[in-house]
């Protein structure tokens, strides 16, 4: 059932949206999930989600509230941007939290698609006399969980596809390196690195470009590498292999081995279900969020296996005039952003 939220409880769900951001990179394979406790519209108290096996939201709002204002709580409101849990899991259950605290109203944007979740959490509280609303701004709470909603829905990471092509539509030449996109595009490319768990390039892009895969224009953490080695001959000397950052590296051959710690050798048939069986286990190993930065034939297989979520395609300003096509994409909705003198469009699949 649609229900009417007034602007005031907009702006509060609003708050914990932008609370529950605060963890954008770090949350991932969990929720980014923000929490706003509200007495007569004071907010007196809010948190947020930081990460892997840390307190959730419901429960730094709860313990950032001032002393004088603890007696207030039950007579509050809690405004979340995910269905509080209703399962121990690595932290105990939100739902307790809120019916020990005894606050009488909830109000919730998305609904948390974890099996154990998905609804149990709403009817808790309800069975308990608790008041829930829900669906408040829920396209803008389901965008920020799609990531974990993917994750627990899909069982494989949610993949960004990211290229950049000439204006005359080339993403480079073979056996040359061409610089296609500005400045702030390269630095927003680095913030998307630090915000997914894994970055994924072909062969021919680690022997070509030799890229450091590295988030070193923003702050926070750097992804995992993982590069396609299918014949294991690409040159150890590679910033991948040798610059002590974690790379996996994908092979059908796995006779040579490294001494380096950091480089994790996967052996896989290179068969029609490569990325498939990939894709599961990066999923087995907690890898929420998945960007392919290349090449060209990788991009491409990923869109013909329609294995894609989202594809980031830059257009910078520049003619190359001949040279590897840039992959074409089977969607045509997109939004579009100027970066500068570049141009940069998302697609949406699925
Ligand atoms: C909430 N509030 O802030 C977050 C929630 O034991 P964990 O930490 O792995 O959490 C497991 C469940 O909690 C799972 O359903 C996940 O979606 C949800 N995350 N829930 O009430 C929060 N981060
Ligand atoms: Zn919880």
């Amino acid at each position: 059932m649609n229900q009417f939220f007034s602007k005031k409880q907009e702006l509060f769900i609003r708050r914990a949206f932008d609370l529950a951001r605060l963890a954008e990179g770090s949350a991932v394979p969990n929720p980014m999930v923000g929490a706003v406790i509200v007495f007569k519209d004071r907010i007196i108290g809010e948190g947020f989600f930081k990460g892997f096996g840390m307190p959730h939201a419901e429960v730094n709002a709860v313990n950032n509230i001032k002393t004088d204002d603890r007696k207030y709580l039950t007579q509050s409101e809690i405004y979340v941007s995910l269905e509080p849990c209703n399962f121990f899991g690595k932290t105990p259950a939100c739902t307790s939290l809120i019916l020990k605290s005894k606050i009488p109203k909830v109000i919730i944007s998305s609904i948390d698609k974890t099996p154990q979740v998905s609804g149990n959490g709403i009817d808790l509280l309800r069975q308990n006399g608790v008041e829930v609303l829900t669906g408040i701004l829920e396209k803008k709470g389901n965008e920020l969980v799609k990531y974990r909603t993917n994750y627990v829905e899909r069982n494989t990471p949610f993949v960004i596809l990211k290229y950049a092509k000439s204006k005359d539509g080339f993403i480079g030449r073979k056996d040359e390196n061409i610089w296609i996109t500005n400045q702030f595009s390269k630095t927003l490319v680095h913030k998307w690195r630090s915000e997914i768990n894994a970055i994924m390039i072909g062969t021919n892009t680690a022997r070509q470009d030799n890229p450091k895969l590295t988030n070193r224009l923003y702050f926070g953490k750097n992804p995992l590498r993982i590069v396609l080695d299918r014949k294991n001959d690409l040159p150890e000397n590679l910033h991948i292999f040798s610059d002590g950052l974690p790379t996996w590296q994908i092979t059908e051959n796995i006779s040579r081995t490294f001494s380096q710690t950091h480089i994790t050798q996967i052996e896989i048939p290179f068969d029609d279900f490569l990325l498939v069986n990939l894709l599961k286990k990066m999923h087995q190993e907690k890898i929420g969020t998945l960007l392919v930065e290349g090449g060209a034939q990788l991009l491409q297989s990923f869109i013909n296996q329609n294995l894609w979520h989202e594809a980031r395609i830059f257009e910078g300003n520049k003619l190359i005039k001949k040279g590897i096509l840039a992959p074409q994409l089977p969607v045509s909705q997109n939004e579009e952003f100027e970066i500068g003198n570049d141009i940069l469009r998302i697609f949406h699949n699925q």
